[in-house]
């Protein structure tokens, strides 16, 4: 601390002095007995700022064109074409905006370089530009969180109601989907029941969950509906699914959620693309630890009727995990013993007084 404390007072005498040392410059300047050297790097730095402007400017447009195509996949859901039209909007404006602004600075910053004799304008204040620059700023960026919000509103408002649902829940390092079965509800998960046959920790104590199955990809009907539940067992995830412009975080703890309509089936796809391999996909862009990379999942867009026939194959959780839902069975006949023996009934109470 004493080292520390002594350190601290060494560096402030050496700003003092630098202080003092500037300060004699500055009145020797003023007071004529010295002239201010300004040199060639004056110019140098003028000329590095147009520089910089246009190879900077290039490495832009170069970057942006040739990853035009990664960042605009093709669209293939209803709300998708609304969102990248507003993001495009956006996005004009702005880039017009920011070309505009920092071609000026570079632009003026080598126009007004000093020059031996050029004296600084004083423009303190002018209220007509103070009312333009506010103004019209104000008014473009109020249409623009206007037209967002409702655009947001719309596509996070509740989901049609015979929407498919689909649960998905990210965890390190993969995502687990769970379908409700044929009676459309999702049963009951508890954490606490989570381990390495029941992942997502079904209840099957729960009537809803008998028939929900697990699934190792997502399976969507085209034009319909669906409802992503979303949640997360352990770190903060995120749901990206760039072709359906869907991202959402899956968060620990509360659930979130996402409704889309697909347009185009993956065969349509791979048909538009010219790629005989192409998937749809779920990727985590939350980093997430250092499996993050890897945490990938396919979407499937079918035909509603190759959906409904592949939905009607699966097998639920509770027939492929007949151990699991045994043991739920005799933990519940168990409880109705126990409920039935009034021996039992009344030695509870009696232990829980005791304890007291
Ligand atoms: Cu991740």
């Amino acid at each position: 601390m004493t080292t520390l404390g002594i350190l601290l007072v060494l560096v402030l005498l050496l700003v003092v002095f630098g202080l003092l040392f500037r300060l004699q410059i500055l009145t020797s300047i003023f007071s004529g007995s010295s002239t201010r050297e300004v040199g060639v790097s004056n110019r140098v730095n003028a000329i590095l700022f147009i520089i910089f402007l246009v190879v900077g400017g290039a490495a832009f447009a170069w970057s942006f064109a040739d990853n035009y195509d990664k960042m605009n996949p093709p669209i293939a859901s209803v709300h998708g074409h609304a969102t990248e039209r507003m993001f495009w909007t956006t996005m004009i404006i702005l880039g017009i905006v920011f070309t505009l602004t920092q071609v000026l600075l570079f632009v003026y910053s080598y126009k007004y370089q000093h020059k031996e004799g050029r004296r600084a304008f004083f423009f303190p204040h002018n209220n007509k530009i103070e009312v333009i620059w506010t103004l019209i700023p104000a008014i473009v960026m109020a249409g623009l969180v206007f037209a967002g919000w409702k655009e947001w509103t719309r596509i996070t408002g509740p989901a049609p109601k015979d929407a498919v649902v689909v649960e998905v829940m990210g965890k390190q390092f993969n995502w687990l989907v769970r379908y409700p079965g044929r009676d459309q509800k999702l049963g009951v998960v508890n954490y606490r029941l989570i381990d390495a046959t029941n992942e997502f920790g079904f209840d099957l104590s729960d009537q809803n969950g008998i028939d929900d199955f697990v699934a190792p990809e997502i399976h969507v009907p085209k034009g319909h509906p669906v409802l992503l539940k979303i949640r997360s067992r352990d770190v903060l995830h995120a749901v990206y699914m760039p072709h359906f412009r869907v991202q959402m975080y899956a968060v620990p703890g509360m659930p979130t959620k996402f409704w889309f309509t697909p347009t185009m089936t993956t065969d349509e796809m791979r048909a538009q693309t010219g790629n005989p391999k192409f998937t749809y996909e779920l990727a985590c862009n939350q980093i997430c630890g250092r499996g993050h990379f890897a945490m990938k999942l396919n979407i499937v867009v079918d035909e509603p009727d190759d959906y409904v026939a592949w939905f009607a194959q699966q097998k639920s959780f509770s027939e492929q995990n007949p151990d699991v839902l045994a043991s739920f069975k005799q933990k519940s006949d168990k409880l109705v013993e126990k409920e039935t023996t009034p021996a039992a009934a009344a030695v509870v109470p009696a232990t829980a007084k005791a304890s007291l």
